[in-house]
C-alpha cells in the first residue's frame, strides 16, 4: 500500500475548500513546494474551481493564474494540469507540467488527446456526467460502478484512438461529480472493480461533500474522513491520491501500511 500523492495547488479565488488562498502566484508557489516537501509526488495546478454550480472561466484568466505557478513548480517537481481546455492545456506543457488531469476525459476539449498523444504526456481521464452546473441535478445510474466503469473505458479507448499511448494514462472515476452520497460511498467500496480497466487509479475525495453528508462536517473539518477515505482506497488498490493535506496523508498510509503490511493495495 503505497500510493503516489498528488498535491492540490489551486489557484482560483473560489475553489470548496481552499479558494483565494493561494491565488497570488508567489502563494500558491510556496504552497506547492510546501506539498513536495511533506511527500507529494505529484503537483496538481489548477485554475478554474470545479465545484458543483461553478461557473467556467475564460480561458485568459485561466493562463495567467496557473502560467507562472506551473513554471516555477516544473523545476523542482512533477507537475499536472488540472484543466479541461487546450490552449491552457498547451500553455502548461510548454511551462513544464508532464502531466494532463482532464475532469472531463476530453469532452469539452477533444483536441487535448492529440496535444497529449503528439507531447507524450501522462494524462488523467475522469468521470463526470454533463458538467459542473448540472452535474448534481439528479444523478441515476443503472449500476454506479458498471456505468462509471464502461465510460471511463470508453474515454480510454478514445484517447488510445487519438494517439495517446495507454500506458499514458490514469482513470479516476470522479468522487463528488454528478453523484449522490450513496454513489460516492459505493464506488469507494468497490473501487477494486475499476482495477479491472487495467490502469492506474487516481481518487480525490479529499475535503468533499458527501463526507459532510455523513456526519454533517464544515469543510474545514474534514481531514478524518479525508483520511479515512484515503487509507480504504490505498486498501482497495488507488495508485494515486489527490489530497489538499499531504502530510497528514502521507502519515495515515505510513502507519496503516505499517500494520497491515506493503503487500495491501498496489501501488502505480
Ligand atoms: N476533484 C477536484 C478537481 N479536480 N481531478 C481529478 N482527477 N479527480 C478529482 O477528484 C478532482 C479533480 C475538485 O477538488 P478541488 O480542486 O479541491 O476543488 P475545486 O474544483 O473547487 O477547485
Amino acid at each position: 500500500m503505497n500510493p503516489k500523492l498528488m498535491g492540490v495547488v489551486n489557484v482560483t479565488p473560489d475553489s470548496f475548500s481552499d479558494g483565494g488562498r493561494y491565488l497570488d502566484a508567489g502563494a500558491a508557489v510556496a504552497h506547492g513546494e510546501k506539498l513536495a516537501r511533506d511527500g507529494a509526488s505529484i503537483l496538481d495546478v489548477g485554475g478554474e474551481s470545479t465545484r458543483p454550480g461553478a461557473e467556467e472561466v475564460d480561458q485568459a484568466e485561466e493562463l495567467r493564474r496557473v502560467g507562472p505557478v506551473v513554471e516555477a513548480l516544473a523545476g523542482g517537481a512533477t507537475v499536472s494540469i488540472d484543466t479541461s481546455k487546450l490552449a491552457v492545456a498547451e500553455a502548461a506543457l510548454n511551462a513544464g507540467a508532464s502531466i494532463v488531469n482532464d475532469v472531463t476525459a476530453f469532452q469539452r476539449d477533444p483536441g487535448i488527446a492529440g496535444l497529449c498523444a503528439e507531447r507524450e504526456a501522462g494524462v488523467v481521464l475522469m468521470h463526470m456526467p454533463g458538467d459542473p452546473r448540472t452535474m448534481q441535478d439528479d444523478p441515476r445510474y443503472e449500476d454506479v460502478v458498471d456505468d462509471v466503469k464502461a465510460f471511463l473505458a470508453g474515454r480510454m479507448e478514445f484517447a488510445v484512438g487519438e494517439g495517446v499511448a495507454e500506458e499514458r494514462i490514469w482513470l479516476d472515476p470522479g468522487i463528488g461529480f454528478g453523484k449522490t452520497l450513496e454513489h460516492n460511498l459505493e464506488l469507494l467500496r468497490r473501487l477494486g472493480e475499476l482495477r479491472e480497466l487495467g490502469r492506474p487509479l487516481v481518487i480525490g475525495a479529499s475535503r468533499k461533500s458527501f463526507i459532510g453528508r455523513v456526519d454533517g462536517s464544515a469543510v474545514e473539518d474534514r481531514i478524518g474522513g479525508s483520511l479515512a477515505s484515503a487509507v480504504l482506497a490505498a486498501a482497495e488498490g488507488a495508485d494515486v491520491l489527490r489530497v489538499h493535506d499531504v502530510a497528514e496523508t502521507a502519515q495515515a498510509l505510513l502507519i496503516a501500511s505499517a500494520i497491515l503490511g506493503p503487500a495491501a493495495g498496489s501501488s502505480a
